[in-house]
Protein backbone atom coordinates (compact mmCIF):
# COMPACT_ATOMS: atom_id res chain seq x y z
CA UNK A 1 0.00 0.00 0.00
CA UNK A 2 2.70 1.95 0.33
CA UNK A 3 3.08 5.13 -2.55
CA UNK A 4 1.47 2.54 -5.52
CA UNK A 5 -1.69 3.79 -6.54
CA UNK A 6 -4.26 5.16 -5.57
CA UNK A 7 -4.51 7.62 -2.09
CA UNK A 8 -5.87 5.77 0.89
CA UNK A 9 -8.15 8.18 3.40
CA UNK A 10 -8.16 5.65 5.86
CA UNK A 11 -5.01 6.48 8.02
CA UNK A 12 -2.35 8.57 8.05
CA UNK A 13 0.75 8.62 5.89
CA UNK A 14 4.19 8.61 7.21
CA UNK A 15 7.14 11.35 4.94
CA UNK A 16 8.59 8.66 3.41
CA UNK A 17 5.03 7.33 1.90
CA UNK A 18 3.95 10.63 0.93
CA UNK A 19 7.15 10.82 -1.15
CA UNK A 20 6.89 7.44 -2.82
CA UNK A 21 3.12 8.79 -3.14
CA UNK A 22 3.59 11.82 -5.28
CA UNK A 23 6.54 10.06 -7.15
CA UNK A 24 4.74 7.46 -7.96
CA UNK A 25 1.87 10.17 -9.81
CA UNK A 26 5.01 11.48 -11.41
CA UNK A 27 5.65 8.05 -13.27
CA UNK A 28 2.45 7.13 -13.98
CA UNK A 29 1.29 10.81 -15.29
CA UNK A 30 4.43 12.16 -17.39
CA UNK A 31 2.53 14.66 -18.98
CA UNK A 32 0.77 15.85 -16.22
CA UNK A 33 2.65 15.53 -13.34
CA UNK A 34 5.97 16.71 -12.05
CA UNK A 35 8.14 16.60 -9.15
CA UNK A 36 10.98 18.35 -7.86
CA UNK A 37 13.55 18.35 -4.66
CA UNK A 38 13.38 22.02 -3.54
CA UNK A 39 15.09 21.58 -0.29
CA UNK A 40 15.75 19.72 2.54
CA UNK A 41 14.86 19.89 5.85
CA UNK A 42 17.12 20.35 8.94
CA UNK A 43 17.60 16.67 9.67
CA UNK A 44 18.11 16.25 5.56
CA UNK A 45 14.60 15.00 4.53
CA UNK A 46 13.80 15.88 1.60
CA UNK A 47 11.19 18.81 0.59
CA UNK A 48 9.54 17.86 -2.45
CA UNK A 49 6.69 19.56 -4.26
CA UNK A 50 4.41 18.25 -6.86
CA UNK A 51 3.49 20.60 -10.18
CA UNK A 52 0.19 19.43 -11.31
CA UNK A 53 -0.88 20.57 -14.80
CA UNK A 54 -3.69 19.82 -17.47
CA UNK A 55 -1.06 18.23 -20.08
CA UNK A 56 -1.10 20.87 -22.70
CA UNK A 57 2.03 22.05 -22.26
CA UNK A 58 1.01 25.89 -22.02
CA UNK A 59 4.09 27.42 -20.24
CA UNK A 60 4.11 30.73 -17.58
CA UNK A 61 0.11 29.76 -16.83
CA UNK A 62 -1.28 31.23 -13.39
CA UNK A 63 -0.07 28.97 -10.48
CA UNK A 64 -1.83 28.13 -7.05
CA UNK A 65 0.55 27.29 -4.69
CA UNK A 66 -0.41 25.45 -1.44
CA UNK A 67 1.62 23.62 0.87
CA UNK A 68 0.57 21.31 3.92
CA UNK A 69 2.45 19.75 7.27
CA UNK A 70 3.68 23.39 8.59
CA UNK A 71 3.62 22.12 12.06
CA UNK A 72 4.19 18.60 13.23
CA UNK A 73 0.98 17.53 15.18
CA UNK A 74 -1.50 19.01 12.41
CA UNK A 75 -1.37 15.55 11.12
CA UNK A 76 -5.08 15.88 8.96
CA UNK A 77 -2.76 19.52 7.09
CA UNK A 78 -0.75 16.88 4.89
CA UNK A 79 -3.54 14.55 4.82
CA UNK A 80 -5.64 16.89 3.14
CA UNK A 81 -3.27 18.47 1.04
CA UNK A 82 -3.06 14.79 -0.21
CA UNK A 83 -6.60 14.51 -1.27
CA UNK A 84 -6.22 17.76 -3.35
CA UNK A 85 -3.78 16.20 -5.57
CA UNK A 86 -5.38 13.03 -5.50
CA UNK A 87 -8.57 14.99 -7.18
CA UNK A 88 -6.53 16.89 -9.25
CA UNK A 89 -4.74 14.12 -11.01
CA UNK A 90 -7.30 11.04 -10.61
CA UNK A 91 -10.26 13.07 -10.78
CA UNK A 92 -8.48 14.74 -13.61
CA UNK A 93 -11.84 15.31 -15.82
CA UNK A 94 -13.95 16.65 -13.19
CA UNK A 95 -11.78 18.84 -12.40
CA UNK A 96 -10.35 20.27 -15.57
CA UNK A 97 -11.58 24.22 -15.19
CA UNK A 98 -9.30 24.25 -12.32
CA UNK A 99 -6.17 23.47 -14.31
CA UNK A 100 -7.23 25.24 -17.53
CA UNK A 101 -5.26 28.18 -16.67
CA UNK A 102 -3.40 27.49 -13.15
CA UNK A 103 -1.25 25.50 -12.26
CA UNK A 104 -0.91 23.98 -8.93
CA UNK A 105 2.51 23.65 -6.92
CA UNK A 106 1.98 21.68 -4.16
CA UNK A 107 4.56 21.23 -1.07
CA UNK A 108 2.21 18.64 0.86
CA UNK A 109 5.03 18.25 4.20
CA UNK A 110 6.83 21.90 5.22
CA UNK A 111 8.07 20.11 8.63
CA UNK A 112 9.07 16.65 8.00
CA UNK A 113 11.42 16.57 10.75
CA UNK A 114 8.28 17.38 13.02
CA UNK A 115 5.80 15.23 11.53
CA UNK A 116 8.41 12.68 11.86
CA UNK A 117 8.84 13.44 15.43
CA UNK A 118 5.13 13.03 16.57
CA UNK A 119 4.96 9.86 15.19
CA UNK A 120 7.64 8.42 17.85
CA UNK A 121 5.61 8.61 21.14
CA UNK A 122 2.06 10.36 23.04
CA UNK A 123 4.21 12.93 25.15
CA UNK A 124 6.11 13.85 20.72
CA UNK A 125 2.60 13.56 19.42
CA UNK A 126 1.78 17.01 20.38
CA UNK A 127 5.03 18.64 19.25
CA UNK A 128 4.45 21.78 16.98
CA UNK A 129 8.00 23.31 15.64
CA UNK A 130 10.54 22.31 13.19
CA UNK A 131 13.58 20.15 15.19
CA UNK A 132 16.84 22.22 14.61
CA UNK A 133 18.07 22.45 17.92
CA UNK A 134 18.28 25.24 20.31
CA UNK A 135 20.52 26.01 23.50
CA UNK A 136 18.21 28.06 26.48
CA UNK A 137 19.35 27.51 29.76
CA UNK A 138 21.50 24.82 29.85
CA UNK A 139 19.14 22.60 28.01
CA UNK A 140 18.41 21.84 24.67
CA UNK A 141 14.92 22.43 22.89
CA UNK A 142 14.65 22.02 19.66
CA UNK A 143 12.97 23.87 16.48
CA UNK A 144 11.32 27.34 15.85
CA UNK A 145 7.56 28.05 15.26
CA UNK A 146 8.22 28.10 11.07
CA UNK A 147 4.89 29.94 11.15
CA UNK A 148 6.67 32.81 13.39
CA UNK A 149 9.98 32.99 11.22
CA UNK A 150 8.98 34.60 8.34
CA UNK A 151 11.22 37.79 7.68
CA UNK A 152 8.08 40.37 7.75
CA UNK A 153 7.36 42.28 10.65
CA UNK A 154 8.90 39.35 12.56
CA UNK A 155 8.63 38.46 15.99
CA UNK A 156 6.42 41.86 16.26
CA UNK A 157 3.45 40.90 17.88
CA UNK A 158 1.91 37.47 19.02
CA UNK A 159 5.66 35.36 18.55
CA UNK A 160 8.17 34.40 21.70
CA UNK A 161 11.93 35.06 21.41
CA UNK A 162 12.35 32.28 24.11
CA UNK A 163 13.41 28.67 22.64
CA UNK A 164 11.20 26.00 23.93
CA UNK A 165 7.84 28.01 23.78
CA UNK A 166 5.24 26.68 20.88
CA UNK A 167 5.58 30.19 18.97
CA UNK A 168 9.06 30.93 19.57
CA UNK A 169 10.01 33.20 16.55
CA UNK A 170 13.30 31.76 16.08
CA UNK A 171 17.11 33.62 16.61
CA UNK A 172 16.61 35.39 13.42
CA UNK A 173 13.90 35.68 10.03
CA UNK A 174 14.56 32.55 8.08
CA UNK A 175 16.36 30.30 10.60
CA UNK A 176 14.70 27.34 9.94
CA UNK A 177 15.83 25.94 6.26
CA UNK A 178 11.97 24.42 5.70
CA UNK A 179 10.58 28.30 5.53
CA UNK A 180 14.06 29.51 3.66
CA UNK A 181 12.41 27.04 1.35
CA UNK A 182 8.91 28.17 1.35
CA UNK A 183 9.62 32.18 0.75
CA UNK A 184 12.25 30.75 -2.24
CA UNK A 185 9.39 29.23 -4.00
CA UNK A 186 7.14 32.35 -3.11
CA UNK A 187 9.68 34.55 -4.83
CA UNK A 188 9.83 32.03 -7.89
CA UNK A 189 6.21 31.92 -8.06
CA UNK A 190 4.73 34.96 -6.85
CA UNK A 191 4.58 36.85 -10.53
CA UNK A 192 2.29 33.81 -11.77
CA UNK A 193 0.73 33.38 -8.57
CA UNK A 194 -2.59 33.45 -7.92
CA UNK A 195 -3.65 32.37 -5.03
CA UNK A 196 -1.04 30.85 -2.01
CA UNK A 197 -3.04 28.41 0.58
CA UNK A 198 -1.78 27.07 3.42
CA UNK A 199 -2.84 24.22 5.53
CA UNK A 200 -3.12 23.57 9.21
CA UNK A 201 -5.61 22.32 11.88
CA UNK A 202 -7.86 22.75 14.25
CA UNK A 203 -10.32 25.33 14.19
CA UNK A 204 -12.60 25.59 11.00
CA UNK A 205 -11.09 28.82 10.23
CA UNK A 206 -10.55 30.66 6.57
CA UNK A 207 -7.97 33.44 7.86
CA UNK A 208 -6.34 36.40 5.48
CA UNK A 209 -3.96 38.93 6.15
CA UNK A 210 -2.75 40.82 8.58
CA UNK A 211 -1.76 38.66 11.39
CA UNK A 212 0.57 41.04 12.32
CA UNK A 213 -1.92 43.99 12.77
CA UNK A 214 -5.57 44.37 13.02
CA UNK A 215 -5.47 46.80 10.26
CA UNK A 216 -6.82 45.01 6.91
CA UNK A 217 -5.27 45.34 3.87
CA UNK A 218 -6.30 47.51 1.04
CA UNK A 219 -7.87 44.64 -0.85
CA UNK A 220 -9.18 42.69 1.81
CA UNK A 221 -12.54 42.67 0.38
CA UNK A 222 -11.27 40.39 -2.77
CA UNK A 223 -9.68 38.23 0.09
CA UNK A 224 -13.55 38.08 1.95
CA UNK A 225 -14.62 36.86 -1.40
CA UNK A 226 -12.38 34.16 -1.47
CA UNK A 227 -13.01 33.20 1.78
CA UNK A 228 -16.57 33.69 2.04
CA UNK A 229 -16.81 31.40 -1.10
CA UNK A 230 -14.90 28.58 0.52
CA UNK A 231 -16.88 28.87 3.85
CA UNK A 232 -20.17 28.86 2.14
CA UNK A 233 -19.51 25.68 -0.41
CA UNK A 234 -18.36 23.64 3.37
CA UNK A 235 -21.70 24.82 5.12
CA UNK A 236 -24.14 24.05 2.03
CA UNK A 237 -22.24 20.52 1.64
CA UNK A 238 -21.56 19.35 5.18
CA UNK A 239 -22.92 22.10 7.62
CA UNK A 240 -19.41 22.97 8.88
CA UNK A 241 -19.35 26.33 9.60
CA UNK A 242 -15.61 28.25 9.14
CA UNK A 243 -15.63 31.41 10.13
CA UNK A 244 -13.23 33.69 8.16
CA UNK A 245 -12.14 37.02 8.20
CA UNK A 246 -8.14 38.54 8.85
CA UNK A 247 -5.89 36.40 11.03
CA UNK A 248 -5.87 38.95 13.70
CA UNK A 249 -9.40 40.18 14.02
CA UNK A 250 -11.42 36.49 14.01
CA UNK A 251 -8.25 34.36 15.63
CA UNK A 252 -5.53 36.15 17.20
CA UNK A 253 -2.33 38.67 16.61
CA UNK A 254 0.45 36.52 14.95
CA UNK A 255 3.93 38.38 13.10
CA UNK A 256 5.80 35.97 10.58
CA UNK A 257 3.39 33.52 9.62
CA UNK A 258 3.79 32.00 5.99
CA UNK A 259 0.70 34.24 4.59
CA UNK A 260 1.48 37.14 5.89
CA UNK A 261 4.59 36.97 3.47
CA UNK A 262 3.44 35.14 0.19
CA UNK A 263 0.69 38.40 0.30
CA UNK A 264 3.85 41.09 0.71
CA UNK A 265 6.00 38.64 -1.57
CA UNK A 266 2.79 39.29 -4.38
CA UNK A 267 0.28 36.57 -3.86
CA UNK A 268 -3.04 38.84 -4.14
CA UNK A 269 -4.78 35.74 -2.78
CA UNK A 270 -3.44 34.40 0.56
CA UNK A 271 -5.44 31.95 3.08
CA UNK A 272 -4.33 29.62 6.20
CA UNK A 273 -7.47 27.15 6.24
CA UNK A 274 -7.69 25.70 9.90
CA UNK A 275 -9.56 22.18 9.63
CA UNK A 276 -11.76 20.66 11.81
CA UNK A 277 -10.55 19.30 14.85
CA UNK A 278 -10.74 15.59 16.31
CA UNK A 279 -9.31 13.53 18.90
CA UNK A 280 -9.29 14.23 22.90
CA UNK A 281 -6.68 17.27 21.70
CA UNK A 282 -8.55 18.30 18.60
CA UNK A 283 -5.30 17.65 16.86
CA UNK A 284 -5.50 13.92 16.76
CA UNK A 285 -8.44 12.98 14.18
CA UNK A 286 -8.79 9.40 14.75
CA UNK A 287 -8.11 7.78 11.13
CA UNK A 288 -12.04 6.67 10.93
CA UNK A 289 -12.38 10.92 10.37
CA UNK A 290 -9.72 11.46 7.80
CA UNK A 291 -11.85 10.62 4.85
CA UNK A 292 -14.38 13.01 5.65
CA UNK A 293 -12.62 15.68 7.26
CA UNK A 294 -10.26 15.93 3.91
CA UNK A 295 -13.41 15.67 1.75
CA UNK A 296 -14.95 18.49 3.30
CA UNK A 297 -11.34 20.59 2.77
CA UNK A 298 -11.57 20.24 -1.18
CA UNK A 299 -15.26 21.19 -1.15
CA UNK A 300 -13.66 24.38 0.51
CA UNK A 301 -10.38 25.10 -1.71
CA UNK A 302 -12.11 24.56 -4.95
CA UNK A 303 -14.94 26.76 -4.48
CA UNK A 304 -12.31 29.10 -3.66
CA UNK A 305 -10.35 28.45 -7.07
CA UNK A 306 -13.09 28.64 -8.79
CA UNK A 307 -14.11 31.67 -7.21
CA UNK A 308 -10.71 32.93 -8.50
CA UNK A 309 -11.77 31.71 -12.37
CA UNK A 310 -14.99 34.46 -11.97
CA UNK A 311 -12.37 37.64 -10.97
N1 LIG B 1 -2.81 28.38 13.74
C1 LIG B 1 -2.12 29.48 13.11
C2 LIG B 1 -0.86 29.80 13.89
O1 LIG B 1 0.20 29.78 13.28
C3 LIG B 1 -2.47 31.84 12.28
C4 LIG B 1 -3.03 30.67 13.01
C5 LIG B 1 -2.20 31.79 10.94
C6 LIG B 1 -2.25 33.02 12.95
C7 LIG B 1 -1.72 32.90 10.27
C8 LIG B 1 -1.78 34.13 12.30
C9 LIG B 1 -1.50 34.07 10.96
O2 LIG B 1 -0.92 30.08 15.07
C10 LIG B 1 -2.31 27.15 13.91
N2 LIG B 1 -3.15 26.18 14.30
O3 LIG B 1 -1.16 26.89 13.72
ZN1 LIG C 1 -0.64 25.22 12.51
Amino acid sequence: ITGKGRLSTERYYTHAEIISYINDLAVRYPTRVFVKTVGWSYEKRELKTITITNGDGRPNKKVNFMDGGFHAREWISPAAVLYVIDQLVENFENNAELLLDYDWVILPVVNPDGYEYTQTGTVARMFRRTRQPYKYLGVTCHGADPNRNFDFHWAEEGASTTPCTDTYAGPTPFSEPETIVVRDLMHSLSARGIMYLTIHSYGNYLLYPWGWTSDLPDTWEDLDEVARAGADAIEEATGTQYTYGSSTNVLYIAAGASDDYGFYAGFNVSITMELSAGGATGFDPPATKIDEYVKETWIGIRAMAQKLLEK
